[in-house]
């Protein structure tokens, strides 16, 4: 079981002398080191995402005028500006924040080792990654800009410049987005690797915290679905730059082929960001409840079938493409079915918390959050599931809300609780309770005023991805435009109220309060190492263990937690 050898051979080649800043920092294969190397880049993303979003939002509360730090958006930046925007969110965020970062600074602590088994495969995992980032940055700068085709980038437009007027933004997009996942492929072997073979002695199957079972499972997901799109992706890149023509119907090409090669990742990939957001759920209320997780191998299998489910959905994003009207009945059901295990997860979830005596720490606000947002995700989803509904709700804001209340529960809120509750752990310092609380309300109410308005507009049938609406008067819904400027405004006060975030950050890192080992009184590993491990993590000292990770409240016991490296 205990096997860190091969991790401890490739760590002790560079123990022993005064490292400098580069091979500490830029060059490391220090699993915390390249997290936080995965945590900024994908934060650093993320602004310009966000900013992104910003941009467009104003064009749709303010057709025309010209947008504050951007100017107008023509209707050729708007596109790429959508298309970018969904990108970066998806490819640059989500997955570097969620699975990377938290992936690599976790496991190791949390399974009680001293590093990743592939070190040096995991620096060149990120070293890709910040690749891929540089050419989809640089592919705004080329000549006639970056590619608008949407990040789905279906076929024909996305074939050919004559059709998408991106001569280079778009090979650039695509490069871009198969470097992201040649990098994510070479960190999901590791992950899947570590946790296999270097566990802590004693350390059980069913001992492994849910979080790393969430992250392997999702790089698992992850290698099995994104094969047939790379495939995909190189034949697209063919079409584009040597002139094939096996995605463009003016030459025999099938457009659709493309659509059930990215859906047949696409679907797939939600659950691959998913997942590691409810695993930093279940951590952060099982220490906040001080309760036991309710149905630890329930949740588990859950997710494990939701993953093989995850391979059956995907047409449902292909309703209105000309598939078979047979198959959409299939499609229909397999969706339907899907939504038993993340229901049976959510169920586990609120079990968990029933009873507990609940802490309302803002790692613990945000979780909280997570649970009812995520639900308006799921269940707006079982509308647009269904073929009947979906043929008239397909590529309207109501589509795009929906998917708003699942990505962003799961790339903002997630992504803050696990910042929250592991930043003692990351830093040796605690982050501002005060501040953290008002960052959170700030930004769950406005994120509710952004998109709960556009469900509305979608139902009313405002079409997704047009940038001059008003030329359009049956689309227009003139006599909505209120909620247009709701929606916009409710953004710039979410987006003030990260400020206090940042800040908060930056300021806690040099004087929060100091955090000690322990701070919240949780039982998993990482919570017996140094705040911030050291390189090597345990000091040489590797925890045994004796017992799953969530025994809290154990009756007959003076402390209410129960670590898992104490032998009683
Ligand atoms: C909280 C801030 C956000 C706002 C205000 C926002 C707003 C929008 C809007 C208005 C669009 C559609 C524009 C159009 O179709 O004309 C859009 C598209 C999209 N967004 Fe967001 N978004 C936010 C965060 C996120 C996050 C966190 C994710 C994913 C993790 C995400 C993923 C996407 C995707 C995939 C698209 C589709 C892009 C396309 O059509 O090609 N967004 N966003
Ligand atoms: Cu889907």
């Amino acid at each position: 079981m205990a096997e860190t050898a091969t991790a401890t051979v490739a760590h002790d080649e560079h123990h022993g002398h005064e490292e400098s800043f580069w091979s500490k920092y830029v060059f490391s294969t220090d699993h915390k080191i390249i997290g936080f190397q995965y945590l900024f880049t994908g934060m650093a993303m993320g602004l310009i995402g966000g900013f992104f979003s910003y941009v467009f939002r104003m064009q749709l509360a303010f057709p025309g005028s010209s947008v504050p730090f951007f100017g107008v958006v023509s209707p050729a930046a708007y596109n790429s500006l959508v298309t970018n925007h969904g990108t970066i969110m998806i490819f640059f965020v989500a997955m570097p924040v969620l699975i990377a970062a938290l992936g690599n600074f976790l496991i190791p602590l949390m399974i009680g080792c001293d590093d990743m088994v592939f070190p040096k495969l995991n620096r060149l995992s990120y070293q890709i990654f910040l690749i891929s980032c540089i050419v989809l940055i640089a592919s705004f700068f080329v000549p006639q800009g970056g590619f608008g085709g949407a990040w789905t980038a279906y076929p024909p437009l996305s074939t050919k410049a004559e059709y998408n007027g991106t001569p280079f933004g778009a090979p650039l997009w695509l490069l871009a987005v198969t470097l992201e996942i040649v990098a994510f492929l070479i960190g999901g072997i590791n992950f899947v690797t570590t946790t296999m073979n270097a566990r802590a002695k004693g350390m059980k199957l069913y001992d492994i915290p849910i979080i790393v079972w969430m992250i392997v499972i999702a790089s698992i997901l992850f290698m099995a679905s994104v094969g047939p799109l790379v495939a995909g992706a190189v034949m697209l890149f063919f079409d584009q730059t040597l002139g094939t023509t096996f995605f463009d119907p003016a030459a025999g090409g099938d457009p659709v082929l493309w659509q059930h090669l990215f859906w047949f990742f696409g679907h797939p990939e939600v659950y691959v960001v998913l997942l590691p957001a409810m695993g930093v759920v279940a951590e952060v209320m099982c220490t906040f409840a001080r309760k036991k997780l309710f149905g630890y191998n329930m949740i588990l299998y859950s997710s494990i079938g939701l993953g093989i489910l995850s391979f059956f959905v995907w047409a449902h994003h292909q309703f209105i493409s000309g598939v078979d009207p047979r198959a959409t009945y299939l499609f229909t059901t397999t969706t339907l079915l899907i939504s038993i295990p993340v229901a049976i997860m959510l169920f586990a979830y609120i079990a968990t918390l029933w009873g507990g005596s609940i802490e309302f720490s803002t790692p613990m606000l945000f979780a909280m959050a997570f649970l009812g947002e995520f639900l308006v995700g799921g269940v707006t989803g079982i509308w647009l599931g269904s073929s009947g509904t979906d043929i008239y709700l397909h590529d309207t804001y109501f589509v795009l809300a929906h998917f708003h209340y699942t990505f962003v529960p799961i790339a903002v809120i997630a992504t803050y609780a696990a910042i929250y509750y592991w930043f003692p752990k990351m830093f040796g310092r605690k982050m501002n309770e005060f501040w953290g609380k008002i960052h959170f309300w700030g930004t769950v109410i406005p994120f509710n005023g952004i998109f709960l308005p556009l469900f509305i507009l979608g139902a009313a049938g405002q079409h997704r991805r047009i940038a001059g609406y008003t030329a359009y008067p049956d689309l227009f819904t003139e006599n909505l435009q209120d909620l247009r400027v709701f929606a916009t405004g409710s953004l710039i006060v979410l987006i003030l109220f990260q400020i206090p975030f940042f800040v908060n950050l930056i300021v806690s890192l040099k004087r929060g309060e100091k955090a000690g080992r322990n701070p919240w009184k949780a039982n998993t590993l990482e919570w017996v190492a140094p705040s911030p491990p050291p390189h090597g993590n345990f000091e040489g000292n590797f925890p045994e263990v004796y017992r799953g990770p969530y025994e809290f409240s154990v009756e007959g016991r003076e402390e209410d937690y129960w670590p898992q490296n104490k032998p009683n």
